[in-house]
C-alpha cells in the first residue's frame, strides 16, 4: 500500500470513528439499528435433513435470550451452543466453526476462565424427542452475534459437562440451524 492510500485509509477510519462516537448520527443513519428486527430464528436440521425444531434469539435487556424448541432428537442431555458462523453444511456441520466467543474466554459456565458468549445449559430431550430451553446467553448482543458471517445454533450428540474447553466434551454435532433475523 502506498503512503498516499494509507493516508486515505486513516482518514476513512477517523471518519468512521467520529460517526461511531456520535450517537445522534448513528440514530439518523436511516434508523438502521432501530429498524432491525429484535429477534432471529434458526430452523434446526439434522445431518440427514430432518426438521429438528427451532431456536429463537431475542434481544432482552441488551443481551440475548435463546429459546430452543427441539423435536425429533435423541432422548437425553445435549450440549447446545451458539456457534460463530452461520453455515450448517451437513453432515458434520463443521462449517459453523467453534462456539461464538466474543470475549475470548474458555468454554463452560462452570469454568472459572469461562464462559463463551454462546454457551447454554444442556438441552434435555424427553422420550418423545422433544426438548425446550430458555436462557440468556452469558454475554454479547444480537447485533454482534449476527455479524458479517452470522451465527448458528448447534445441538450436540452428548451432554455438555459445562467446564471442559472448548466444547464440554459434548461430542458430534447432530442438529444445526442458521440464525436469520426477523
Ligand atoms: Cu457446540
Amino acid at each position: 500500500m502506498t503512503t498516499r492510500s494509507m493516508t486515505a485509509v486513516a482518514a476513512a477510519l477517523a471518519a468512521a470513528g467520529a460517526l461511531a462516537g456520535c450517537s445522534g448520527m448513528r440514530e439518523s443513519v436511516a434508523g438502521t439499528a432501530s429498524a432491525r428486527a429484535a429477534s432471529a430464528t434458526a430452523n434446526l436440521r439434522t445431518a440427514d435433513g430432518r426438521d429438528a425444531g427451532t431456536a429463537v434469539a431475542t434481544v432482552e435487556n441488551g443481551g440475548v435470550r435463546v429459546v430452543i424448541d427441539g423435536k425429533s432428537l435423541p432422548p437425553g442431555a445435549h450440549g447446545a451452543h451458539v456457534h460463530t458462523s452461520g453455515r450448517c453444511d451437513a453432515p458434520d456441520f463443521a462449517s459453523a466453526g467453534g462456539h461464538w466467543n466474543p470475549t475470548g474466554k474458555q468454554h463452560g459456565v462452570r469454568n472459572p476462565a469461562g464462559p463463551h458468549g454462546g454457551d447454554l445449559p444442556n438441552l434435555v430431550v424427553a422420550s418423545d424427542g422433544r426438548g425446550t430451553l430458555s436462557m440468556m446467553l452469558p454475554s454479547g448482543s444480537l447485533d454482534a452475534m449476527l455479524d458479517s458471517d452470522g451465527a448458528a445454533m448447534m445441538i450436540h450428540a452428548g451432554a455438555d459437562d459445562l467446564v471442559s474447553d472448548p466444547s464440554g466434551n459434548s461430542g458430534g454435532r447432530i442438529a444445526c440451524g442458521v440464525f436469520v433475523r426477523g
